[in-house]
């Protein structure tokens, strides 16, 4: 069995999903389900005993000692976190929580487990860490990719709390010997991604007429991962990544925000034509983001060079089946985005949390 955290949010729910496709190995999810987590994204493994569920928070110790000991887990692959720029503007103290002293305490329960393994069951033992490209700063125009010697230098407060629980796991290996494994990704796209997000943003907003803000002058470069490229990634980095090793995961698919928004429009454009006009008409210039990072791109050949991973979509194909998946699942977007949905957690999880 392999616990994951943060299986009910859009990357770790994809994972879940995606690792029991490929494995017959059972998933242990680890999810508190804040406002980002959605235990309908896994309907489809309702009855399927190789998916266990527990509401549980990272930051709770005595929970996770008792989880590592009824299941014992082989590995960790850690998603669990706050993950929104804009969020932890606002108010980062969840983020130091979740990001800083939730890695912290899930280290150390995993720690306390290895510990109490035989020595093949240590050395086989793996804990990945799910990480962001954002840690490394920003990047001019003409600066080269990110790569894992880059220097961490973390903007936001969110990346700040990233590259702290990075930090902690590069430690834990080098101090205590727990075979770690970090993986830096670009920013991922697909679907069930929660729609406060550059992409499901803009689909949503298209969709029901309102403006599509586009923060500064658009020109802010991201590089762009499909969701399901990042599953393979970490399916690979897990089964054959050596142990205190640092990959950087990304799709070599740089674009300026304005290039994605009008991408979007263009193919709601073809799909779901407006009586007049194209959804280009509804961008709409914003405020820029406070620290607004200019430019993150990863150079993946290490990944690639080592581990012979690749990706299988394009940027084009990639946007245009996420597209697709948000045209034909606007219930799933509907629910996550009402009450209706937490007011089910509170009633279905309130004592267990
Ligand atoms: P998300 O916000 O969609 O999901 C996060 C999940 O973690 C949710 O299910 C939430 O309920 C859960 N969670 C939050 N706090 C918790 C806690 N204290 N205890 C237990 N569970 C908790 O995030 P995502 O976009 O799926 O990102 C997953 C991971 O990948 C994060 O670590 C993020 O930093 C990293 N990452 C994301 C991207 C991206 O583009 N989305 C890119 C690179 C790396
Ligand atoms: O309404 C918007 N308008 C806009 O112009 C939003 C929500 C975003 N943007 C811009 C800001 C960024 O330059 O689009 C770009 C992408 O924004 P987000 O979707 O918020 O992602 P970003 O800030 O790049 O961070 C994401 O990628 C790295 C994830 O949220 C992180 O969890 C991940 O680590």
């Amino acid at each position: 069995m392999i616990l994951v955290t943060g299986g009910a949010g859009f990357i770790g729910a994809n994972f879940v999903l995606d690792w029991l496709r490929h494995s017959d190995e059972a998933v242990l999810n680890v999810d508190k389900l804040t406002y980002a987590g959605n235990l309908h994204t896994l309907a489809s493994l309702d009855a399927d005993p190789r998916h266990v569920f527990v509401r549980a928070d990272i930051c709770d110790a005595q929970a996770l000692d008792a989880l590592f000991a009824a299941h014992r887990p082989r590995a960790v692959v850690h998603f669990a976190a706050e993950s929104h720029v804009d969020r932890s503007i606002h108010g980062p103290a969840d983020f130091v929580q979740t990001n800083v002293v939730g890695t912290f305490v899930l280290l150390e329960a995993a720690r306390r487990y290895w510990s109490t393994l035989d020595d093949a069951a240590r050395g086989a033992f793996r804990f990945l860490h799910v990480s962001t490209d954002e840690v490394f700063g920003s990047l001019a125009a003409t600066d080269p990719q990110f790569s894992e010697t880059t220097p961490y230098a973390p903007n936001s407060p969110y990346s700040a709390t990233k590259a702290g629980s990075d930090h902690l796991v590069r430690a834990y290996h080098h101090t205590y010997g727990l075979p770690t494994l970090t993986t830096n990704c670009s920013n991922n796209y697909g679907p069930y991604q929660f729609p406060e997000k550059l992409i499901p943003l803009m689909i949503a907003n298209a969709l029901a007429g309102k403006p599509l803000p586009v923060y500064g002058d658009g020109r802010n470069v991201r590089d762009w991962l499909y969701v399901g490229d990042h599953c393979s990634a970490i399916r690979e980095v897990l089964a054959r990544g050596e142990p205190g090793q640092t990959y950087n995961v990304g799709g070599w698919n740089e674009k300026a925000n304005i290039e994605v928004v009008e991408t979007i429009c263009d193919l709601l454009d073809d799909a779901r034509p407006k009586a007049t006009g194209s959804y280009r008409e509804q961008i709409a210039f914003v405020t820029d983001r406070p620290g607004h990072d200019r430019r993150y791109a990863i150079d993946a050949r290490k990944l690639e060079r080592e581990l012979g991973w690749r990706p299988a979509e394009t940027f084009e194909t990639g946007l245009a089946k996420t597209v697709r998946w948000y045209l034909d699942n606007q219930d799933w977007v509907d629910e996550v985005a009402s009450g209706e949905y937490r007011k089910w957690v509170e009633t279905n999880y309130a004592k267990r949390a």
